[in-house]
């Protein structure tokens, strides 16, 4: 190959590198919560509240509350509303959200809850409370929530998968439900699909190819100078 064939091969090359790798990172915006650890998020083992920053910013969303080790709550701040069905739930209702589901501003037959701060009972003594009772959620099961909140002014989407229980996995009765993981879009007002993950991997395999694109270029410019 003639080098000046070389250098356009080398060119299209990085340029499809660059390409690549940024339509990759716009999809890296999904981002986990950085408060859920790998043991994920109960009530506390005690009579009180536990705080939940979903995205770190040090303002609140949500309170899980564990009152007299018998019913635990859930209680968001203002600004958080949860997706849910138009026509078969009433405006307050926490409805299971279907796996691969969009939570975004226009999701046909959905819409936000409108209340600005909702308490909700979720198990009682061990078992379902009222509050969750006939809407979907099953007690020992998992589900997904689908929801919207405020950071700094301006509304982002995120969805967490929680676990409703009681006494399993050596929680106390309290403590009737854990949030096992959640993910927010951390650019506000754009949507995401219940269940989607970041890509870091892909990501990272291209920002890789396209440093050893750069190296490359740079080993076959110092490779033409010594010639
Ligand atoms: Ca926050």
């Amino acid at each position: 190959m003639s080098s000046k064939l070389n250098t356009k091969a080398t060119q299209l090359g990085l340029s499809a590198l660059i390409s690549a790798s940024a339509s990759q990172l716009s999809n890296a915006t999904i981002t986990p919560s950085p408060t859920v650890g790998p043991g994920g998020l109960r009530p506390p083992a005690t009579d009180g509240r536990f705080g939940w920053d979903v995205d770190g910013d040090g303002t609140v969303e949500f309170h899980f509350e564990n009152d007299q080790s018998s019913i635990a709550f859930l209680q968001h701040s203002g600004n958080v509303h949860f997706l849910h069905r138009v026509s078969t739930n009433s405006a307050t209702d926490i409805i299971p959200i279907p796996d691969g589901k969009t939570v975004g501003a226009a999701v046909d037959g959905y819409q936000f809850t409108t209340a600005n701060y909702l308490t909700k009972s979720v198990t009682q003594s061990g078992a379902m409370a009222l509050d969750f009772y006939n809407i979907g959620w099953n007690f020992d099961q998992s589900g997904f929530l689908g929801f919207e909140f405020q950071s700094n002014g301006q509304t982002h989407y995120a969805w967490a998968e929680w676990t409703i229980d009681g006494t399993t996995n050596g929680a106390n009765v309290g403590q009737g439900f854990i949030i096992n993981r959640a993910y927010f879009e951390s650019d506000p007002g754009v949507s995401i699909v219940v269940g989607a993950l970041p890509e870091p991997e892909t990501t990272a395999t291209g920002l890789a190819l396209l440093a050893l694109g750069t190296a490359g270029l740079h080993h076959w410019r110092t490779k033409r100078k010594k010639v």
